[in-house]
């Protein structure tokens, strides 16, 4: 059995806020569209849990908020601000993480089926990283634990905020039967309302439909529905923007034949690809070298190491044994490139302040 894990930030963009300014913290504080005194327009984009109280939820017309909770802290969203700090969280749980997926700003799936033997083992990794996200971050996050990304999800939910909830399979049905069925992750607004019309409204109504009925409503998309109402998902973890290789690539100012100018050429991109790779929280196992001659012929070739690295040191000890073996005709060079593959990543011990 999978086990897989779904972390998600806690009133993400109003929690960023609250980390710079410290001041508004315990205060209502929304994040959107400037209110401009009850006529705004625009939405919120989130809110914090002190907001919440008021009524006040992501969506909601920012001029409804308004008359809802006047003395609130309103601030505009700034992307950018929260970007940089969801790089960070990704880094962080990508150290934990087998197969890693981000689904969204602050949110992403873990399979750890690789790392924990057990549901019971899987509570305690996942305080662990909630710890680290704390750390690094300062910032709080709910997990939901279960075998597969839908019950996940429906987990995290019940956790919310800053806490933990394991779903086992003998309490599926419980915690899933009550729910509407637009709570059933990958349901939307416009199937839930076709649901209703059908007379499902909640999931246990919803899984006493037959399959031929949803197919012939929905199509293939019919036996997932089927599916969810059991609380069934065999969708994979999938690792999205995986990056293949990191590298760079330099055209000398003239064609040259010095191996010391070579070697200092690759040393500079080692360096650059070490930050690279650093702040993507990164380690190698294979080094590439591309020769391009004046006319325009390339060959590559590579070296494996026997274990990861992130070391720019075992990267260029490398690249220079590679030349070594590439360089002996004595013809001239164009272009060099230097390149590393085979990543895998790690749990590194930047903080977020270095990046501020
Ligand atoms: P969510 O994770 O849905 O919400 P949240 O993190 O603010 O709160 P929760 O504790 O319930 O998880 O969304 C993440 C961020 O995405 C959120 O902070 C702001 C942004 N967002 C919008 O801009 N508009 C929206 O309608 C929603 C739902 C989110
Ligand atoms: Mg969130």
């Amino acid at each position: 059995m999978r086990i897989i894990m779904l972390v998600d930030m806690d009133y993400f963009f109003a929690a960023c806020e609250e980390l710079r300014k410290p001041e508004i913290k315990g205060k209502p504080v929304i994040v959107g569209a400037d209110p401009k005194g009850g006529n705004g327009r625009g939405v919120v984009s989130t809110c914090n849990y002190v907001a919440r109280r008021y009524g006040i939820r992501s969506g909601m017309p920012i001029s409804m908020a308004y008359r809802l909770k006047k003395d609130a802290v309103f601030l505009p969203v700034d992307d950018k601000y929260y970007e940089k700090i969801s790089n960070e969280i990704m880094r962080i749980l990508r150290g934990f993480a087998g197969r890693f997926e981000q689904v969204s700003i602050d949110e992403a799936f873990m399979d750890v089926s690789e790392k924990v033997d057990n549901f019971d083992k899987a509570v305690d990794y996942a305080r662990e990283v909630k710890e680290a996200i704390m750390k690094g971050t300062g910032l709080k996050c709910s997990i939901g634990i279960s075998e597969n990304k839908l019950l996940a999800k429906m987990a995290c939910e019940a956790a919310k905020p800053d806490g933990i909830k394991l779903l086992k399979r003998e309490d599926v049905q419980k915690f899933i039967e009550p729910m509407p069925v637009d709570r059933l992750y990958g349901v939307g607004k416009k199937t839930a309302q076709k649901l209703k019309e059908m007379g499902y409204e909640t999931v246990g109504e919803l899984s006493k439909a037959g399959l031929m009925e949803l197919v012939s409503k929905f199509g293939v998309y019919g036996k997932e529905i089927y599916d969810y109402a059991r609380g069934i998902d065999e969708s994979e973890v999938v690792e999205n923007n995986e990056i293949k290789s990191i590298g760079r690539e330099r055209t000398f100012d003239a064609d040259t034949d010095n191996i010391e100018e070579m070697k200092s050429m690759l040393e500079t991109m080692a360096n650059e690809i070490k930050e690279e790779i650093d702040t993507k929280g990164l380690q190698f196992k294979t080094v590439t070298i591309k020769i391009r001659k004046p006319d325009f012929t390339e060959f590559m070739k590579s070296r494996s190491l026997s274990h990861y690295s992130n070391s720019d040191k075992e990267m260029l000890d490398e690249a220079f044994k590679l030349l070594a073996d590439n360089t002996g005709t004595k013809e001239k060079v164009r272009k060099i490139g230097l390149r590393v593959s085979g990543l895998a990543s790690y749990r590194g011990q930047r903080k977020l302040a270095e990046y501020m």
